[in-house]
C-alpha cells in the first residue's frame, strides 16, 4: 500500500470527486440545497458555518420558540463540547438543508452539521425539514451511542470520494437507518432514527399496523423509494447496533473506489491509500 498524490489520481487516470482529507477542509463542505424559509418571522441571523475551533454562536431564542420545547432549548456550543467528550462526535451550524455528499463527508470526522433554527410553533408534531428540535432530541442522544456514532462515521468515510450513484445510494441509506429506523430491544421494536425521535406524529405511526416493517438489508434499504415531505410508507428493522454496522461493512466493502481511506484519529485527517 503506498499513499497516492496530493490531488487524488490514480495512475490510469481515474478521476473523482474532490472530498475533504482535513477537518479545516469541512469550510468547502457547505453547500445547501434549500435554505430555511426566511419569512418565518427570523430577527436573529442563524449563523453558517464556522472554521473548526470557533465556538458554535449562541441563539436568543424568541418566548414562543422557546414555547415548541418544554422550557429551553439547549445551545449547540454546549450540546457540542458535551458529545465530543462521550463520542468524539462535534456539531457544527449550517443554514439548511446540506447536500447530500458535503453532509456525509463531514460525518466521516465525527462532524455533525446541525441546524440552529427551530420548526413553527403551529407544526410541532412533524417538520419536513430538519430543525434544532430534530437535531436535539432525535440526532444528539444517539451520536452519543458509540457504536452508533462508529456506524455513522463509516456512512461518511464510505461517501469519500463516492461515485454520484454510491452517494445516493448511502443517503438513502443513511435515511432509511440514522433518520428513520427500527431496531429491536428484547421482545419489542423500538425507533431510533431521529427524524422519528423529534417526530411524534411519525413515531406513533412507525410502530403503528400502517406502515410495512422489513428486516435491515443496506442492499435494499439504499435504492428503497422514500418520502420526504410526508411518513415513510417502509421502516427497516435492525437486530442491534452492532449487527447494523456489521453489515453495513460488508455492503460498503462491495462500492468500488479506485483507492481506501482510514481516518487518523489523532490528526483528524483522512488518510488515502492506494488500492493494493
Ligand atoms: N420529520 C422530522 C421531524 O418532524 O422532526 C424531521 C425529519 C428531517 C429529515
Ligand atoms: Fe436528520
Amino acid at each position: 500500500i503506498k499513499r497516492i498524490a496530493e490531488d487524488v489520481r490514480t495512475t490510469k487516470e481515474v478521476k473523482f470527486h474532490w472530498f475533504p482529507k482535513k477537518i479545516t477542509e469541512l469550510d468547502n463542505c457547505h453547500h445547501l440545497v434549500t435554505k430555511f424559509d426566511p419569512d418565518l418571522d427570523q430577527d436573529h441571523p442563524f449563523c453558517f458555518f464556522t472554521s473548526s475551533g470557533e465556538a458554535i454562536p449562541r441563539v436568543e431564542y424568541t418566548e414562543e420558540e422557546i414555547g415548541t420545547c418544554p422550557n429551553n432549548i439547549p445551545q449547540l456550543e454546549d450540546v457540542s463540547r458535551f458529545l465530543k467528550e462521550h463520542t468524539g462526535f462535534q456539531l457544527r451550524p449550517v443554514a439548511g438543508l446540506l447536500s447530500a455528499r458535503d453532509f456525509l463527508a463531514s460525518l466521516a470526522f465525527r462532524v455533525f452539521q446541525c441546524t440552529q433554527y427551530i420548526r413553527h410553533a403551529s407544526s410541532p408534531m412533524h417538520s419536513p425539514e430538519p430543525d434544532c428540535v430534530h437535531e436535539l432530541l432525535g440526532h444528539v442522544p444517539m451520536l452519543a451511542d458509540r457504536t452508533f456514532a462508529q456506524f455513522s462515521q463509516n456512512i461518511g468515510l464510505a461517501s469519500l470520494g463516492a461515485s454520484e450513484e454510491d452517494i445516493e445510494k448511502l443517503s438513502t441509506l443513511y435515511w432509511f437507518t440514522v433518520e428513520f429506523g427500527l431496531c429491536k430491544q428484547g421482545d419489542g421494536v423500538k425507533a431510533y432514527g431521529a427524524g422519528l425521535l423529534s417526530s411524534y406524529g411519525e413515531l406513533v405511526h412507525a410502530l403503528s399496523d400502517e406502515p410495512e416493517r422489513r428486516e435491515f438489508d443496506p442492499q435494499a434499504a439504499s435504492v428503497e423509494p422514500y418520502q420526504d415531505q410526508n411518513y415513510q410508507s417502509v421502516y427497516f428493522v435492525s437486530d442491534s447496533f452492532a449487527d447494523a454496522k456489521e453489515k453495513l461493512r460488508t455492503y460498503v466493502a462491495g462500492i468500488k473506489r479506485p483507492f481506501s481511506v482510514r481516518f487518523d484519529p489523532y490528526t483528524c485527517s483522512i488518510e488515502v491509500l492506494d488500492n493494493p
